[in-house]
């Protein structure tokens, strides 16, 4: 065993399977590591496991939440270094000018990570590590990617340990699973094409484990912690029709348990969703994004027709398999009208959940570019205003207020038609305010039950999982 010993700390008590990866990565080479899902009594705990090193993962939005738990290490008297990775570090590097912070990963962490963990343990100079930026009192060194994890079969399986401390998690119905890495498609507002121009066109960036290793893992996970359903969070889980085959039959046989995928409605068709249906797909989610087709192809470069919206839909009712759309208000210059549109497309499919956010505008993504060029965000936005899916109070758009509460009415509306012309004249006659809020909330929270699908124990486990992060 190496004397080098890594700590995570993450702030949403979910599987984060890029730290459990990474933590595997390091485990199979004779480091210690452990994960923390942030709570009271974490920087005791990490204190008295004397971290070497201590991890964050970020994504954009969770910059004040890291620069804040730093603080509580330093108070803690834990003298370790800090790397911070994810998205955010990815695609916003000037992070490493905040003097807390010691290295910043962009891209994958795995090796990165593992070359600097053997660094300091065989007391070697890691400034020059491949994917690192460091800070050494003020003066930053900012090191070229590495080329990205071509076979994601040679990667160990994510480190789901913490499920032994955090039993609340172990007994989480639902588990959560990634096949693949990468996504072809360029749409603007998603981190996929950012991350691909940063490696370059020759990166081998689509990849996919075999069926089989994911079969294995998931028998693992079966067997060790149980599992009631599963959410494959894949971006794109239905891409090729001779692995889905391949995958479908396997998990019938040896799975058999309930699961969600994300997918594209364009890479659909009946022989897709039969195997979908035989192996026990329960909902599928995909972007409709808005429902302005010009919009939605032009502006967000989402290569989607309407027809293929209407048939995908069709296909899947005709399977009898639920499906939620992923739907965006708040689109630059994005009128009330095209929001409606929106909605229109969602009552005309007949979507069983239709999930809406406002729009985020991620450093880094070509839509983000676009907003600030066009002016409609200010010029030193950093992403410390983002934070929930939900809010978006820096765009700035004269009907911003209006948008606001089409969004509130956003998902009743979808469900329930005849609520439309009473919403569309308090979006347009009223400020928002909280009671169009807690309208949004509460639909919310209906979609959220249905989705996950809700039974007896599940709910009492949804239950627990709310106390346990109230007392943490
Ligand atoms: C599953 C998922 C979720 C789940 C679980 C999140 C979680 N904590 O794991 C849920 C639904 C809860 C979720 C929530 C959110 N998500 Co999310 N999510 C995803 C999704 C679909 C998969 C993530 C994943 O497992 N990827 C696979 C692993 C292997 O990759 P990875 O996480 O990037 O990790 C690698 C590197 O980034 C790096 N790395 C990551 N962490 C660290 C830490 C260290 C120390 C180091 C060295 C390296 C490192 O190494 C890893 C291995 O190579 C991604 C899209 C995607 N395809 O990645 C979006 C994605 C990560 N989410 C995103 C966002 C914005 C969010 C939210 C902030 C949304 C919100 N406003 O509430 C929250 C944040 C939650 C939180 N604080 O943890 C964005 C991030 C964009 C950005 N610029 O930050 C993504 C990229 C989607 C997008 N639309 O662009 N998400
Ligand atoms: S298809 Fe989905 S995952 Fe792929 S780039 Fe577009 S939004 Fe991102």
């Amino acid at each position: 065993m190496r004397k080098i010993k890594i700590a995570f700390i993450q702030k949403i008590p979910e599987d984060n399977i890029g730290i459990l990866q990474i933590s595997s990565v390091l485990i199979n080479h004779g480091f210690s590591t452990r994960v923390w899902i942030e709570g009271r009594k974490t920087y005791n705990e990490v204190k008295s496991f004397s971290a070497d090193i201590i991890g964050y993962p970020c994504y954009t939005g969770d910059q004040k939440w890291i620069f804040s738990s730093i603080k509580k290490l330093k108070a803690a008297g834990i003298d370790a270094k800090v790397i911070v990775g994810g998205p955010h570090a990815t695609f916003f590097p000037e992070l490493i000018h905040n003097e807390s912070i010691d290295v910043i990963c962009r891209g994958e962490g795995e090796y990165a990570l593992l070359d600097y963990a053997i660094a300091l343990e065989e007391n070697k100079d890691p400034y020059g590590i491949k994917n690192l930026y460091f800070n050494i009192n003020g003066e930053i060194i900012e090191n070229e990617l590495r080329p990205l994890v071509t076979d994601l079969n040679t990667l160990p399986f994510p480190d789901r340990s913490y499920y032994n401390r955090y039993r609340f998690l172990a007994r989480n119905p639902y588990k959560i699973f990634i096949t693949g890495r990468g996504c072809p498609f360029k749409c603007t507002f998603c981190f996929n094409h950012a991350l691909h121009e940063l490696y370059g066109k020759t990166a081998k960036y689509i990849r996919r484990r075999s069926a089989i290793n994911v079969i294995e893992e998931v028998q693992e996970v079966k067997h060790r912690w149980g599992i009631d359903e599963i959410r494959f969070s894949d971006d794109h889980f239905a891409l090729s029709t001779q692995w889905l085959k391949e995958f479908a039959s396997s998990y019938k046989k040896d799975i058999d348990r309930p699961y969600t995928i994300n997918t594209r409605v364009d890479v659909l068709d009946e022989e897709k969703i039969s195997y979908l249906k035989d192996s026990g797909c329960r909902l599928v989610c995909f972007g409709i994004e808005t429902g302005r087709e010009d919009i939605r192809n032009n502006v967000l470069k989402k290569s989607i027709k309407d027809e293929q919206i209407f048939k995908a839909a069709e296909l899947l009712k005709k399977y009898k398999i639920k499906f939620l759309t992923s739907n965006i208000i708040g689109l630059p210059n994005e009128t009330s009208k095209d929001a409606w549109q929106t909605i229109e497309m969602n009552q005309r499919i007949g979507t069983n959940l239709p999930w809406f956010s406002m729009m985020q505008y991620y450093p880094g993504t070509q839509i983000f570019k676009e907003a600030q060029e066009a002016g409609l965000i200010a010029g030193n936005f950093n992403g410390d205003e983002l934070g929930s899916y939900f809010k978006n109070d820096y765009l700035q758009q004269n009907n911003i207020d209006e948008l606001k509460n089409i969004h509130s009415f956003s998902i009743i509306t979808s469900r329930y038609k005849f609520f439309e012309p009473l919403a569309k004249l308090l979006s347009k006659k009223c400020k928002p305010n909280f009671l169009f809020r807690y309208i949004f909330l509460f639909s919310y929270l209906i979609l959220t039950i249905k989705r996950a699908n809700f039974k007896m124990m599940r709910l009492l486990w949804g239950v627990k999982y709310y106390l346990n992060k109230l007392s943490t």
